[in-house]
């Protein structure tokens, strides 16, 4: 490529650095779409960098590099995957993705952590866990995002998702703490939310927090190798718990309001590999189903919208923080309000009207 002229006027250098970003995106595109499997995942790895980063000048080519793959994304399945610490999603990952892998799938595991970019990488540990599935040809492995709050990492996973399907990558799974809110936040970006749990769950089902419970396609009684009774036991429980809640996901997203799908509870040991077919099985009954009642199609399709407003509201809160009126104003209201001497709600509309 020549060396593009100095931009002669203020006035086209946006459109200068538009065009430029735009280059670069349908390179980088190219490359993901090619054929050349050792090219497509080096452009992989570098799109998913570009669109994590969160340098304002990077943001044009990520936006312009979003624009372009996004006709080339949407065709996999998306399946998030939750549970505590330490109950085996990520060796449960890896014996489901050894499985699709050999079946021929192209597989891409992400995860949402927000607690990453405080611990340091908590899913880096689970890279060098998953050896098996990370060194395979049609699998890419990658870990959080360390963007810090809940809002940021789940953007740029859904932004990698993207970069994935476009890479022909037919399965993403999508692996997520059970912790906070991230389980929400992952059920609003997959087709599919699995919960992992203990076979001692069914002992303490109140310490499983409900909302948890309710967004769950399915639930799998991991470690049933540990103790065989315990998990037959905690699958019944389980099994009756949904029953209270209706039978199946009481659908707190408003996208899965009308779906047939009743949950199912399955068990299996990710450690021996077993019961990593039924479960398999199990999703694609969902997503057959899914696909069949046009609930798939309709869930993206409200993921998307509230995305886009998630993703307002945020932005709007941000503007409206570094607007310099409110900046001035903020301290003393807050302090009224914290005196007791001002109304919240009187303080919010004063401040509102600052930005108008
Ligand atoms: N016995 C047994 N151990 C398991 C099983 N699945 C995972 N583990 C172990 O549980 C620990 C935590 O697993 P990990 O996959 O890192 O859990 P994560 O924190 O949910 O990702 C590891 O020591 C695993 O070897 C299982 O099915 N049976
Ligand atoms: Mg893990």
């Amino acid at each position: 490529m020549s060396a593009s002229p100095r931009a002669p006027s203020s006035a086209s250098a946006p459109a200068a650095a538009e065009a430029a970003a735009q280059a670069g995106a349908s390179a980088l595109l190219a490359d993901l779409l090619g054929s050349d499997k050792a090219r497509r995942r080096r452009a992989l790895a570098k799109a998913i960098t570009l669109l994590e980063s969160t340098r304002a000048d990077h943001r044009a080519r990520a936006d312009a590099l979003l624009g372009a793959l996004l006709p080339h994304a949407g065709r996999s399945l998306r399946l998030g995957v939750s549970g505590v610490p330490g109950v085996g999603k990520s060796t449960f990952i890896e014996a489901l993705g050894l499985f699709l892998v050999e079946r021929g799938h192209r597989l891409a595991v992400l995860a949402v952590d927000p607690s990453s970019s405080l611990s340091g990488g908590s899913i880096l540990g689970d890279k060098t866990r998953m050896v098996k599935l990370a060194a395979h040809p049609r699998a890419f492995i990658r870990p959080s995002p360390s963007a810090g709050n809940l809002g940021g990492v789940a953007e740029k996973t859904r932004e990698a998702m993207l970069a994935c399907e476009a890479a022909g990558h037919d399965i993403v799974i999508v692996e997520t703490v059970g912790v906070g809110q991230s389980e929400v936040a992952v059920a609003g970006m997959t087709d599919i939310f699995v919960l992992l749990l203990l076979p001692n769950a069914g002992d303490d089902l109140q310490a499983i927090k409900k909302g948890v419970m309710e967004l769950a396609d399915l639930v799998v009684v991991n470690k049933a190798d540990l103790d065989a009774a315990a998990a037959l036991r905690a699958q019944a429980q389980i099994v009756g718990a949904l029953r209270l809640l209706g039978g199946h996901v009481a659908r707190e997203l408003p996208q899965r309001a009308a779906d047939a799908w009743r949950t199912e509870v399955l068990q299996a040991s990710a450690r021996d590999g077993s019961g990593i077919e039924p479960f398999w099985d199990a999703v694609t009954r969902c997503r057959e189903l899914r696909e069949r009642t046009g609930v798939l199609l309709a869930q993206r399709h409200a993921q998307d919208q509230a995305w886009m407003w998630e993703r307002i509201d945020s932005g709007l809160r941000q503007r409206f923080r570094e607007h310099p009126a409110v900046r001035a104003a903020l301290p003393a209201l807050a302090a009224q309000v914290r005196a007791g001497t001002l109304a919240p709600s009187v303080a919010a509309r004063r401040l509102l009207d600052l930005v108008n």
